[in-house]
């Protein structure tokens, strides 16, 4: 319903909106697919130069896309000052640096956890390596995602690997400027099937505080169990000052990594109303709002575009929640008064919003029209032969 007096919330949600930007992962345009198959598209990137070029077409019909992250060793070139100049040449930026340490058969029995020390140790050195990267790159954030855990009650022991964690990570931490940040993913199963050795928000928020202010939680969307109320993480995280990132994307079953507003659009609103409650939303309140997808069937950089718009629809939908009313009917205990005013907002169409804005900034009001049409996608199958795949099932 649209009334006079949402005016002055459309204007906020409009200036919200404009400042909102969203982080594109490099693997997302490499060919991915499951451990069944993996199913090569004409036109991927051969190399990360190709990869920032493709996220900043992302960029360039959104306008909220304006940083890719980085995969290292995926992403390894011999000059990462000449790979940022290129991204800047191309109006994005270098973020994010993903550390890789579950792809070596030394890793096989975990990393920085590893019973071994030789092997911490050069699960360690890989991360120091990363903040080399980084220092290059110009990147604020080390995002750490550990395969680490166990398959066999017995394994190993549950709590020696997390005096092991604790130690690898200080190592880590003591490495990094003061800018920048150490982000610990966390993720309750998978590829360890009985116990994962990060597996949660608790395990991680305990290691970010041990650790001190530069570290912060990272949510991956897709690493919860079915059922789990994912916005009340968001708000307790948010509660302490520990929320550093999003991983968006969404889950059906596991760790799909399917487009992000696919599978439960009201979730990922319910999610962005924690954010703008808590004036999150803003770029300085420290939340890197990241896609963690890959797009195994569907076209890559298209699928990205779609990524976007979805985190914009559900963004303002959470900027028109009528935060006044809310509180009125919260504090009176109007029960379903309140539960209306959230759901008057989730089922406003904010489309027409979203293209006005896009008008406004001198884009096109619909991105994935103004892709197609820009002929970029044929041009790049026909110029790029031998793409390469993603790295993994991502
Ligand atoms: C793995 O499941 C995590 O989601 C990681 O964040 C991420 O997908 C990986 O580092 C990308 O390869
Ligand atoms: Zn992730
Ligand atoms: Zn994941």
């Amino acid at each position: 319903m649209t009334q006079p007096q949402t005016q002055p919330r459309t204007t906020a949600a409009r200036a919200a909106l404009a400042a909102q930007t969203i982080e594109l992962p490099s693997w997302a345009f490499g060919n991915s697919g499951t451990r069944f198959k993996v199913f090569g598209q004409p036109g991927v990137p051969r190399d990360p130069y190709e990869k920032i070029a493709d996220a900043a077409q992302v960029h360039r019909y959104t306008g909220a896309a304006p940083r890719v992250s980085l995969h290292i060793p995926w992403d390894l070139v011999d000059d990462f000052g000449a790979l940022r100049r290129h991204a800047e040449d191309l109006g994005v930026q270098l973020g994010a640096i993903n550390s890789n340490v579950f792809q070596d058969d030394d890793y096989m029995l975990g990393s920085l956890t590893n019973p071994d020390p030789k092997v911490r140790r050069k699960a360690v050195d890989a991360h120091l390596r990363c903040l080399e990267v980084m220092n290059e790159t110009g990147s604020q954030d080390l995002k750490i995602w550990l395969a680490d855990g166990l398959n066999y009650p017995g394994q190993d022991d549950l709590r020696s690997r997390q005096d092991r964690l604790a130690e690898g990570l200080a190592e880590i931490y003591a490495a990094l400027a003061p800018h920048q940040r150490i982000i610990l993913e966390y993720k309750f199963f998978e590829p360890a099937f009985y116990a994962t050795d990060v597996p949660d928000w608790g395990t991680s928020l305990l290691h970010c505080m041990a650790l001190g202010e530069q570290a912060m939680v990272v949510l991956d969307t897709g690493h919860h169990a079915p059922g789990t109320n994912i916005e009340f993480i968001v708000a307790q995280l948010l509660r302490v000052g520990r929320l550093g990132a999003f991983d968006f994307n969404s889950r059906f079953y596991a760790d799909d990594d399917l487009m992000v507003g696919a599978a439960d659009p009201f979730q990922l609103f319910r999610i962005m109303n924690e954010i703008v409650a808590a004036g999150a939303l803003d770029p300085d309140s420290g939340v890197n709002f990241m896609l963690d997808q890959c797009h195994n069937i569907e076209p890559k950089i298209p699928g990205q575009i779609r990524s976007v718009m979805n985190v914009q629809e559900a963004t303002a939908k959470a900027l028109l929640v009528d935060r006044d009313a809310l509180a009125a009917a919260q504090r009176s205990g109007d029960v379903l008064g309140a539960h209306g005013v959230l759901m008057d907002a989730y089922n406003t169409d904010v489309r027409s919003l979203l293209a006005d804005l896009r008008t406004e900034q001198g884009l096109d009001p619909d991105p994935m029209v103004a892709y197609a049409a820009s002929g970029y996608g044929e041009r790049i199958a026909a110029e790029r032969v031998g793409g390469a795949q993603a790295g993994w099932g991502a």
